[in-house]
């Protein structure tokens, strides 16, 4: 049994006895790695870790999807999980953290990454020391991960948000984007398609998107940042704010502004930091997805890739828990599912 060996030894071990058996020209033999106890194609592991570094840890999301994950880290079988991560959403903070994991010899790392590229060196070591690595919430370059669990099909979040603002300032006016940090991978994406579509769809050919802006994840910031677009644009006439940080900074400055109820304001919120600003009138449609089925379903597909019952290759399969059957897509992209849009009607119902 291996259960007792430090975990990096048995990923290194496991490397030896690969690169062993193709040094003796033993082709097709996966049991290698399965004998040294890090995976390999069959047999879950019972001593599995997984380490969980989220974009920034004090943020209200971040808690909600972690408290998903480490419940299905638990469930999918792993013997224990971590969580670890920086204070600030900044590009490169994550790299002592994946180091300190490789170097711990963790089985799976689970990463929303603050840069799509600056993780890629360590997550590399981390990949040769054994490790597996799932990116979720928010990618890395496709080449650094073993696979990519994404909250939402990436276009219709970003549609929905397009539909919403359109909706709310009558199809006609100037717009703002009110985003995370500059190199994040998810919202800049989100807000790629955002600009196609504005700039394509005869519907929305009377609004104007005139500012993008950035308040890095952080509460203070993205408050100063809506002050000051108010301030350049007065006659803005709505904004969007795709990140959970924001639009509740921005739906505090506007409540107590001149703008309550005359800026529209939708994007991505949490429905317990909303549910005050759909009252008071300051806030009325913005959408997301349950940020805690975003971990649970990454657990259980980093599980599965440590057991080797996948590879993260399109097509593979993997059962998420009560969540169900999930199928790795093209560019190893698993979705986990739609948006909900939140109003006065229905935020009641939920509590995350
Ligand atoms: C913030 C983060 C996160 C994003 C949500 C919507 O909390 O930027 O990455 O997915 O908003």
């Amino acid at each position: 049994m291996f259960t007792s060996r430090p975990k990096r030894f048995t990923s290194l071990a496991a490397v030896a006895a690969v690169a062993a058996l193709a040094l003796s020209g033993c082709a097709g033999a996966d049991t290698s790695s399965n004998a040294a106890g890090s995976g390999g194609s069959s047999g879950a592991v019972s001593d599995a870790t997984v380490t969980f570094i989220p974009k920034q840890l004090n943020n209200p999301y971040t808690d909600v999807v972690l408290g998903g994950g480490k419940s299905g880290a638990k469930d999918a079988g792993f013997a224990s999980s971590n969580v670890v991560g920086p204070l600030e959403a900044s590009a490169s903070s994550q790299v002592t953290f994946i180091n300190a994991e490789t170097q711990a010899g963790t089985n799976a790392i689970v990463i929303a990454a603050n840069d799509p590229d600056a993780v890629c060196g360590a997550l590399g070591e981390a990949r040769s020391a054994g490790a597996k690595i799932v990116a979720f919430d928010s990618d890395t370059n496709p080449d650094c991960r073993d696979l990519f669990v994404s909250q939402v099909v990436a276009k219709d979040v970003a549609l929905i948000q397009t539909k919403l603002i359109a909706e709310q300032i009558g199809r006609k006016g100037k717009i703002a984007i009110l985003s995370a940090t500059a190199n994040a991978t998810n919202q800049n994406e989100w807000i790629k398609y955002m600009e196609e579509e504005l700039d394509s769809n005869p519907k929305y050919k009377d609004i104007k998107l005139v500012a993008k802006v950035y308040g890095d994840d952080d509460d203070t910031k993205s408050f100063q940042e809506a002050q000051g677009l108010m301030q350049s644009h007065p006659d803005l006439k709505g904004i969007i704010s795709p990140t959970t940080v924001g639009i509740a900074a921005t739906a505090r400055y506007l409540s107590t502004s001149q703008y309550k109820g005359k800026v529209a304001l939708t994007g991505l919120g949490l429905p317990n930091e909303m549910r005050a600003f759909v009252k008071d009138g300051t806030v009325s449609e913005f959408a997301l997805w349950d940020p805690a089925q975003l971990g649970e379903v990454s657990a259980y597909a980093a599980k599965a890739l440590v057991d080797g019952t996948i590879t993260g290759a399109e097509g593979d399969k993997f059962t998420a828990g009560d969540l169900g059957e999930r199928t790795i897509g093209a560019n190893g992209i698993v979705v986990v599912g739609p948006p909900t849009v939140f109003n006065k009607k229905n935020i009641g119902d939920y509590d995350f």
